[in-house]
């Protein structure tokens, strides 16, 4: 009789912090490619709220971005009976995995995180062991499902390789027991920029409203944001070095229209800024108007977010469970 050849279908992982509003970074860099996976990966998307707390949350405001980013996740077309989603804190594995894992990782590999080194700079009164180890948590939300691809965007990459340098660190010392991930970052929009400092990138928890879209915000705020984007004093709608927030701008545009650069570079030849900032804010919020309407209705229905999470709970607890098991076991802990 031919052997029977059993074909595992791949996994893809990801999570997002419920620290603050999402951003047009957020959803271009990451939760926008989430569902390009579904129909051939088994899915695991996670809300990390253990992440979050790295950084001090108000309790009230955790609470409601916890239930805000898994209805952004659904309204960014994920459905929960295709893949699973789930609240981080909802599956003690985590944090467990994260303790072992921990014992497997330097301390000068976690000095040399340059998310902790920026977070550190910026929370200085607050640089507690939780900032520190956060990579290693992160490569348990991955190891944990045995993930096969995690999509992010290019800020996570040294987060990714540490997680696969712990993957074959304990691989090597106690014989295959995590799949090795490969990161997935998307060609374009991988790092979107501050509007404000072009420079800099966009992210969730800047103090300046106007350098930063958020998927929520309403369109007229998002057209005045993007008219008010930091450019250059040149005229021309070119992609070239020193043009960062030119160039920022036309990557914003090409994800929303599929353009490419040269596309663009035509398509604006011979019209000034001011056109062009106006046309991105356009079709930015164009693009974004379908998932606020459906967030919108999710948000309105807790009940059925909340059976989604459990729901998810469940499914993530039974594969992490099977992981957490296979290490304990040879770690050399007493089963029973
Ligand atoms: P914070 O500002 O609180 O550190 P953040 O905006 O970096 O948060 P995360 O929740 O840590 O957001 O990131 C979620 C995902 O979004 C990650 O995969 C990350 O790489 C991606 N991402 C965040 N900011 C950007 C950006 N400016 N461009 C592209 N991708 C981004
Ligand atoms: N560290 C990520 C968020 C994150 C994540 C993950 C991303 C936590 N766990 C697992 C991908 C896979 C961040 O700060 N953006």
């Amino acid at each position: 009789m031919p052997e029977e050849t059993v074909i595992r279908k791949k996994t893809a992982l990801s999570g997002i912090q419920p620290s603050g509003n999402l951003t047009l970074g957020n959803y271009l860099g990451a939760l926008s490619n989430f569902s390009e996976f579904t129909s051939e990966y088994n899915c695991y998307y996670c809300v990390v709220d253990l992440h979050s707390i790295t950084v001090r949350q108000i309790p009230a405001e955790l609470r409601r971005r916890t239930y805000e980013v898994l209805a952004l996740y659904i309204s960014c077309g994920l459905d929960p009976e295709k893949c699973t989603l789930f609240v981080q804190s909802h599956v003690h594995e985590h944090a467990e995995l994260s303790w072992m894992l921990s014992c497997f990782t330097m301390f000068g590999e976690l000095s040399r995180m340059t998310q902790f080194k920026d977070k550190s700079a910026k929370h200085a009164d607050n640089i507690n062991a939780g900032l520190f180890t956060y990579p290693v948590l992160m490569a348990s939300d991955i190891l944990l499902y045995q993930a096969d691809v995690v999509p992010i965007g290019q800020d996570q990459k040294q987060h990714l390789e540490l997680a696969r340098d712990i993957a074959e660190r304990f691989n090597g010392v106690f014989s295959p027991t995590f799949t090795v991930p490969e990161p997935y970052i998307p060609k374009i929009g991988a790092n979107i920029m501050s509007l404000a400092e072009p420079t800099k990138k966009m992210s969730k928890s800047d103090a300046n409203e106007n350098a930063v879209i958020r998927i929520l915000d309403t369109r007229d705020v998002i057209i005045k944001k993007f008219r008010r984007a930091v450019t250059d004093s040149d005229t021309c709608v070119r992609y070239a070095d020193g043009k960062d927030g030119i160039k920022n701008l036309m990557t914003i545009y090409s994800c929303f229209t599929g353009k490419s650069y040269d596309e663009i570079e035509r398509e604006f030849d011979g019209r000034g800024y001011g056109d062009f900032k106006s046309a991105v804010g356009e079709v930015c919020a164009d693009g974004l108007q379908p998932v606020k309407e459906r967030f919108d209705k999710l948000m309105a229905d807790k009940p059925y977010l909340e059976s989604v999470m459990r729901d998810g709970a469940e499914k993530a607890s039974r594969a992490a469970g099977k992981t957490v098991s296979k290490v304990k076991r040879k770690l050399g802990f007493v089963t029973l």
